[in-house]
């Protein structure tokens, strides 16, 4: 016998485009899956363009079983906020970058040590591999699943208001906004600047209001968050690499039935490649762009940073944290670092 539930009308007629028409607002009320999806970045950021049509993929080829809606740039809570979300359930899906996660995943803030990659060949080399898979484990243990493929955030570079960071030396006692990363401000104390913790929903106004004097990110997010407007100089430092995790919670990732779990993967992780190629695009143009917009650049060489870091004992302490088998995975990748 077949019963005719709510359900299964709903679904006929998103299956239907004739009846389906004239009543989309129906059709998705009646999804079988409502996710919340969060993120810290502004809407023009490569990050949510792709998540968007990810999304947009999602409820096209579930038929409108399976639908995502996307709170883009800060607006449910910072980072911390966003994390706790989505490990409690209140949220099913965020983007953390590999530092802020590692709030609860330690390990996962591994790639993100100092000048440990030096081009994009060696960090989709290990975060595809080995070393992506060993994160992906320990992020599992905490009930959260990482879909594989990172996306791109970017080399780090560090912006001030006062003045150009040439060599180590330039950084010492600097106030620098790092993210909620016990690796960020370890690294910029091993530096002798003056590092402080704040969300990336707070940043715009801290350098605005002169609580801090600098802050260090990729150029996309430099751009996009018009941090120009109230930075002068761009230091291109290259001091870390970091990629976000798209992850969701645990719960609600198994509660899907396999066809849509294998759905969500698909479509996010071919949305994640296309997002790193767009972003190695842009990165071919952004510094003229930021140019035109005030911000001078300088390219400092690596050497006086990595001289300090190693000197202060940072690749010790890091490699003591995060253990010998991930260290060696690492290493695997980009060589001896300590
Ligand atoms: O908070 C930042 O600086 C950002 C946007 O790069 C991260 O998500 C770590």
């Amino acid at each position: 016998m077949t019963t005719i539930t709510r359900r299964s009308v709903l679904r006929a007629m998103a299956a239907s485009p004739l009846l389906a028409l004239g009543v989309p607002r129906l059709a998705r009320a009646g999804a079988e899956f409502s996710y919340k999806y969060a993120h810290n970045l502004p809407m023009t950021h490569p990050l949510h363009k792709r998540a968007q049509e990810a999304v947009d993929r999602i409820r096209r080829e579930s038929n409108g079983r399976l639908e995502v809606t996307i709170f883009p740039n800060n607006q449910l809570g910072g980072d911390t906020d966003m994390l706790s979300q989505v490990r409690s359930g209140g949220i099913e899906l965020f983007t953390p970058s590999a530092l802020v996660i590692a709030t609860v995943v330690p390990v996962a803030a591994i790639n993100a040590v100092g000048f440990a990659f030096s081009d994009y060949g060696q960090v989709w080399k290990a975060m595809d591999g080995p070393l992506g898979t060993h994160v992906r484990e320990k992020i599992a243990k905490a009930n959260l699943y990482a879909f594989e493929k990172m996306w791109d955030n970017g080399f780090r570079q560090i912006t001030t208001s006062s003045k150009p960071i040439d060599q180590a030396l330039d950084l010492d006692g600097t106030k620098i906004r790092v993210p909620v990363s016990p690796l960020s401000i370890s690294m910029f104390k091993a530096l002798s600047a003056a590092p402080a913790s704040l969300q990336f929903s707070e940043v715009y106004s801290a350098l605005q209001t002169r609580i801090v004097d600098a802050q260090e990110n990729p150029l996309p997010i430099i751009q996009a968050a018009k941090l120009y407007e109230v930075q002068k100089y761009c230091s291109l430092t290259n001091h870390i690499w970091d990629g976000y995790w798209f992850i969701a919670n645990g719960r609600a990732f198994r509660r899907l039935p396999p066809e849509l779990q294998r759905l969500f993967e698909t479509a996010f992780n071919d949305a994640g490649m296309l997002q790193r190629e767009d972003l190695k695009q842009m990165n071919q143009s952004i510094q003229t762009d930021l140019e035109s917009k005030g911000l001078k650049f300088n390219r400092p060489a690596a050497a006086t940073f990595q001289a300090q870091l190693r000197q202060a004992g940072f690749y010790e302490e890091w490699r003591g944290k995060f253990g010998d088998q991930a260290w060696g995975l690492l290493e695997e990748t980009v060589g001896k670092l300590a």
